[in-house]
């Protein structure tokens, strides 16, 4: 397959050019360096540097002699997008090219509109260049388990059925989120499902929970492939800050009660994910939606377990509830489906006292670069 990877530098992109890349498929990969940007602008760097994307993709080439095209530049730019797709003509899309951060879109107006702007603007172009060059390459766009919110009702794979004074239909399930970041990925829902229901695209949108984890079975080749992992309020998910945390001395930031719950997920797992939904694409005429995660806990739980290994190991881990800086419910219903990705193959890498034990080991050699300032800056909701 050629397969296109929009947001080819960041936490996700970067380790999926390389399992792409590794199973034999032809990658491109496209980015333009938002997160390092951004990243420097507020002092929240990742754990660990990496090479620019060229430099990684030409480390990559050296160690196993498969070739990754790198184009750096920004996909809002609807010309730029085109003439790669013209030139690449690629089976399938795989679209990480969004600011991703809820924080981040709630810190001013200017950072809402950016996120508004960046979002559905490259949705947006993705769409309109599949259609210009080739209406059957298939979509994969990650979207995000944040945009069903917290209902008191199960959460169902992607669509409800709806009985309304004696007829039935089925709709998109219904969606309330927690952010603005969020609120933008459920626009992009919407603008999928028209234009797939207009131009006959196929797409896959992934509901993808919280990500954890350092490395992938590629990753661990070299050092210098590490994936960009983000432990600040910002830009870093919820298991990695605290395992990060833990690692500095700096006690675990449950926001407020801790009983709000995600449905998480390994980042081996992403790139499986990802991967099953390419080689078993939607069919034409279909947005095909999946819930992308393995297991729920709360913040609470994930607290615990850092603590009961981060102890083990000598840390003496404290967990410290905070004021909430965000608006969410603290106790809630949550009861997921998410059986579309198994039934496609997924052999999930679950959260056992190993896994966790695996990344505190490779996070406490970069402790020395672990910038305290960036764990909690109180980015209000307010
Ligand atoms: N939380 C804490 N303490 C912290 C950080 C977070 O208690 O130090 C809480 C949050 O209030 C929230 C939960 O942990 O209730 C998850 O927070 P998070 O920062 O891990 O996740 P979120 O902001 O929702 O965003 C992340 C990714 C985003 C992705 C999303 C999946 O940044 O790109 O879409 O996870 S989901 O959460 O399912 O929407």
């Amino acid at each position: 397959m050629k397969i296109l990877i929009l947001g080819a530098d960041g936490y996700l992109g970067w380790p999926s050019c390389l399992y792409f890349s590794q199973r034999g498929h032809e990658v491109v990969g496209v980015d333009n360096y938002f997160r390092r940007n951004a990243g420097k602008e507020l002092d929240c760097k990742p754990l660990i540097q990496a090479p620019d994307l060229i430099q990684r993709a030409n480390i990559w080439e050296e160690i196993t002699g498969k070739n990754i095209k790198i184009h750096i530049g920004d996909i809002t730019d609807y010309e730029f997008l085109l003439s790669i797709f013209k030139e690449f003509n690629p089976d399938a899309v795989v679209h990480y090219a969004e600011q991703p951060s809820a924080p981040y879109s709630m810190m001013s107006r200017d950072k809402a509109a950016f996120t508004v702007q960046n979002n559905l603007i490259t949705t947006l172009n993705i769409l309109y260049a599949v259609k210009e060059v080739n209406p059957d390459c298939h979509i994969i766009k990650l979207g995000t388990m944040g945009e069903y919110g917290t209902p008191n009702i199960d959460i169902e794979e992607g669509w409800l059925e709806i009985e309304h004074k004696g007829r039935k239909d089925k709709f998109l399930y219904p969606r309330q989120a927690g952010s603005l970041y969020h609120t933008t990925k459920v626009q992009d829902t919407d603008m999928l499902w028209f234009y797939v229901r207009t131009w006959n695209l196929r797409v896959t949108d992934l509901m993808q929970g919280p990500v954890y984890g350092l490395s992938t079975e590629e990753t661990d080749l070299d050092p210098r492939l590490v994936p960009h992992f983000h432990y600040d309020e910002i830009f870093g998910t919820l298991l990695n800050r605290f395992i990060i945390q833990a690692v500095a001395g700096y006690p675990l930031t449950v926001y407020g009660k801790g009983n709000q719950t995600r449905g998480f997920l390994n980042l081996r797992d992403t790139m499986q994910c990802v991967y099953l939904s390419s080689t078993q694409p939607a069919e034409k005429g279909e947005i095909r939606i999946f819930n992308q995660m393995t297991e729920s806990f709360s913040v609470n739980q994930l607290a615990e377990k850092v603590k009961k290994v981060g102890d083990k190991l000598g840390y003496n881990v404290k967990i410290e509830s905070i004021e909430n800086p965000r608006i969410e419910k603290e106790d809630h219903y949550y009861n997921v489906n998410y059986t579309g990705l198994l039934d496609l193959g997924l052999e999930p890498h679950f959260l056992t006292d190993e896994v966790l034990e695996n990344i505190f080991v490779i996070a406490d050699k970069h402790k020395s670069s672990i910038n305290k300032d960036a764990f909690f800056r109180g980015i209000s909701w307010k």
